[in-house]
């Protein structure tokens, strides 16, 4: 028996929560793969970096944020095959932060309440984890 190596990767991503259980969008900048879909910041885990170390770095570079390491939590992950590799990715749910989330990256930004989530146009890895927000914070 033999299968094709599947090559895994593993990605971070936030639910940055505001105090009215709004959950900060990011859409994907031209130029990059799944350019215009509407994805949870993050990104993907370097060589030897923690998830967690990952996830301050991201949130930094694409947003000017500090995340800090007490307010993080995984409390879900999605898991989605594309035609190339396997994508796992961690979500952190996030209340707190130092600063205000700036496009960084060229990125537009927006909040929005979960039951809104399904009117974006997300990556498919991102879709899953809408009903997870939903029972989290409401619609
Ligand atoms: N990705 C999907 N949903 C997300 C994030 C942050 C990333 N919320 C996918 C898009 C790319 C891969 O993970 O296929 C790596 O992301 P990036 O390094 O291109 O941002
Ligand atoms: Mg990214």
């Amino acid at each position: 028996m033999s299968a094709a190596p599947i090559r895994l990767v593993l990605v971070v991503a936030a639910a940055l929560v505001d105090s009215d259980g709004r959950v900060l969008m990011a859409q994907r900048p031209e130029g990059k793969a799944l350019a215009g879909l509407w994805e949870f910041p993050g990104g993907k885990v370097e060589p030897g970096e923690r998830p967690e170390e990952t996830l301050i770095r991201e949130l930094a570079e694409e947003l000017g944020i500090d995340v800090r390491e007490p307010c993080l939590a995984p409390l879900t992950f999605a898991s989605h095959a594309y035609p190339d590799f396997h994508l796992l990715m961690p979500l952190y749910i996030c209340r707190r932060w130092e600063g205000i989330p700036q496009s960084r990256e060229g990125q537009a930004l927006r909040w929005q309440r979960p039951g809104g989530l399904r009117d974006l146009p997300m990556p498919p890895a991102d879709l899953p984890l809408i009903p997870f927000l939903i029972d989290l914070l409401g619609p």
